[in-house]
């Protein structure tokens, strides 16, 4: 397959001088070249190899052109497939269910790869989080948000960076409370009627995803 590209590429590139078919004394077509658009025309019958070369360069690197163009229309057209199935609230942030349980970092992880994160800034404002607490619950499961106090024992930072405050928060009574020192990410609790609990991140837990408009 490389090799065939190569000599179809070689043709082009030869094609891309102008040629002058002429006949030679042995009555054989051989060709001149010019080099360039206006260049030279180089002697009858020469190849002029550097020429050759420097076409295939040209066609190669035009390829290369084509090829990236290609591949970010293709990201453009999966990421628009990919939203439309996603539900769009009042922030205009996109949010989706995902029902696959896995540990906080994957979840996070699963998020980044589509380009989001996992929900913060639609939890923490009530009144997107009561729109998309419908989403949560068709889960019937512990869901992963975007929250944790990972880097800090009981300072809770949401996945965009943003601290967490109290009013933004809804956490279960008693919540969080670091049970056995090991509760590090955070999570909307079916048992706990959606409110939030902190838990080991090595649960595996369903996860709400969201992708800024
Ligand atoms: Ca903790
Ligand atoms: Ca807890």
């Amino acid at each position: 397959m490389y090799f065939t590209w190569i000599l179809v590429i070689l043709c082009v590139g030869i094609s891309h001088g102008q040629r002058n078919p002429e006949q030679s004394l042995q009555g054989q077509q051989t060709y001149r070249i010019r080099k360039g658009k206006d260049g030279p025309i180089e002697p009858s019958g020469v190849v002029n190899f550097k020429i050759v070369k420097e076409t295939i360069k040209e066609h190669f690197n035009v390829m290369q052109q084509i090829r990236e163009q290609l591949g970010s229309l293709t990201t453009k057209m999966a990421r628009i497939e990919q939203i439309s199935t996603w539900y769009k609230a009042q922030n205009n942030y996109y949010y989706k269910l995902f029902y696959n349980e896995v540990i906080y970092a994957e979840a996070k992880e699963n998020c980044k790869r589509l380009g989001g994160q996992l929900a913060s800034a639609g939890i923490r404002d009530k009144n997107v989080r009561r729109e998309i607490l419908p989403l949560v619950k068709s889960g019937r499961y512990n869901t992963w948000i975007g929250l944790n106090d990972i880097r800090e024992e009981n300072t809770f930072i949401w996945e965009d960076g943003v601290t967490a405050t109290a009013g933004s928060t809804p956490w279960r009574g008693g919540q969080p409370n670091n049970w056995s020192g090991n509760q590090d990410c955070v999570d909307m609790s079916a048992s706990f009627d959606w409110k939030l609990n902190d838990e080991d991140c090595a649960q595996t837990f369903k996860y709400l995803c969201e992708i800024e408009p």
